[in-house]
């Protein structure tokens, strides 16, 4: 197979509070993740597990990044707790903090490996939280300003940042089912207000970052259905994007749309179900004018749905393929995603997270031998190539994740690292997957 394209960034992916742990360490303040798994009444997370240790990360970030360039990984996407930056979201800065961050980002970078950061990947601050959190509006405000924060300590060392990770996974899974911090159940047209904060809030955090590095890039993260065509006719494609955007189908709060055709087309789509048109209607048109379209979309990606030449949703054969956690293998996916989202925002696309979870474990050689995954990485490569072929401007691909870590409400159940880590010692092993990347980066992609 033809190499990637040159500058393609190869990389990997974490998240604060998945890996840092110190949850308490430096004077970082407390943040709704801690609240929800410290929250010992109620069964929140698997095993009762929490991020009070995670992989240790923050104390171990330079053995990190040091296992990052023995694997030739070239990116970094990390995410900064807001709560270990300003403790109360809103107030004074913690120097500690914003110490660790500066370390990171110099080890990162005297190893020539590009930091990118995500400004808030789920960790919000408490003391926001207890003000309404993403439900009020002031937090556009305190997001914008910790975004200039940011940007201003970073000027000169970080030119990429994503605002917010998975507006759909925020909103949906914080406050519309409560499985995720903070743990609420609200009706579905408050849920349209919270998208509509979080729009806002990456915008103001988008102009902040401008106003003090005109130029930085700025990312917009999204993820959700995502269609692929069963067959490759273009009646199909038709089909493929016409579903992937409509929300009238069921999960419009899990589409690109609730959040990037607000930035980027600054409309919601006709599709929208009737919760969404009743908030829409309670929207100042001015808002329209704050809302800005990212410089990039990043997109998440794990599986996708296949649908027929009429769009009706194709069932999984028995025994379809499943990852660990009983998601779907659906290579095709990178190919019809990449070729719809930049059909319809005709912006640039960095996969910014895509992997799986595996059932790994440490074999009678010491060594992780996870093959199911190196086929997972090495099939979705494939067909996103196809899209590149096809002129979709892919610029990166970001490895989910660097290390195992805490997967959220599924606590240390899922592994998706390439470097398997034995939570009792934070010991860390990298996998066959970590050699074999090693070899895609080295090769840019060419021995796929
Ligand atoms: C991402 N889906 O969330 C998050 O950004 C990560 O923090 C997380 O660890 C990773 O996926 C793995 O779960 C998603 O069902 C969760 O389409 C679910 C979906 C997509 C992304």
């Amino acid at each position: 197979m033809s190499t990637f394209p040159k500058d393609f960034l190869w990389g990997v992916a974490c998240a604060s509070y998945q890996c840092e742990g110190a949850w308490n360490e430096d004077g970082k303040g407390p943040n709704i993740w801690d609240d929800f798994c410290h929250d010992q009444t109620h069964d929140n997370i698997k095993n009762r597990d929490t991020g009070d240790i995670a992989c240790d990360t923050y104390h171990r970030y330079k053995e990190d990044v040091a296992l990052m360039k023995a694997h030739n990984i070239r990116a970094y996407r990390f995410s900064i707790s807001w709560a270990r930056v300003i403790p109360d979201g809103d107030g004074e800065i913690n120097p500690k903090g914003l110490e660790f961050y500066d370390n990171l980002v110099n080890e990162l970078l005297a190893n020539g490996i590009e930091p990118l950061i995500t400004l808030y990947h789920w960790d919000l601050p408490s003391a926001l939280q207890d003000k309404g959190g993403w439900l009020n509006r002031d937090i556009v405000a305190a997001f914008a300003r910790y975004c200039r924060i940011i940007a201003e300590h970073f000027r000169g060392r970080v030119s990429k940042y994503m605002t917010l990770n998975e507006p759909q996974c925020i909103t949906f899974l914080g406050y519309g089912n409560g499985i995720h911090a903070p743990g609420l159940q609200l009706s579905e047209e408050k849920l349209a207000q919270i998208f509509h904060h979080l729009c806002l809030s990456h915008s103001a955090g988008m102009r902040s970052i401008k106003e003090v590095d005109p130029q930085a890039i700025v990312g917009a993260v999204t993820c959700g259905r995502q269609c692929y065509p069963e067959k490759d006719t273009p009646e199909n494609w038709e089909a493929a994007y016409r579903e992937t955007f409509n929300m009238a189908s069921p999960g419009w709060a899990f589409t690109s749309n609730i959040f990037l055709d607000s930035l980027i087309l600054k409309r919601y789509d006709d599709s929208a179900p009737a919760p969404v048109k009743r908030f829409a209607e309670t929207v100042d048109p001015s808002d329209w004018e704050l809302m800005e379209a990212p410089d990039f979309i990043g997109i998440n990606v794990y599986n996708g749905d296949m649908v027929d030449e009429q769009g009706n949703y194709v069932k999984p054969y028995p025994g379809f393929p499943l990852t660990a956690n009983k998601w779907k293998v659906t290579p095709e996916v990178m190919h019809a995603c990449a070729v719809n989202n930049y059909r319809r925002y005709g912006l640039p696309i960095y996969f910014t997270e895509n992997g799986q979870s595996c059932n790994d474990r440490v074999h009678l050689d010491g060594q992780v031998h996870d093959v199911e995954r190196i086929d997972f990485l090495h099939s979705y490569l494939l067909e996103l190539k196809k899209a590149i072929d096809k002129g979709v401007p892919v610029k990166g691909y970001l490895q989910w994740s660097f290390l195992d870590n805490f997967e959220w409400g599924e606590g240390y159940n899922e592994r998706f690292g390439i470097i398997y880590v034995d939570y009792r010692t934070c010991n860390r092993i990298p996998k066959d997957s970590a050699r074999w990347y090693a070899k895609v980066i080295e090769t840019n992609g060419g021995c796929l």
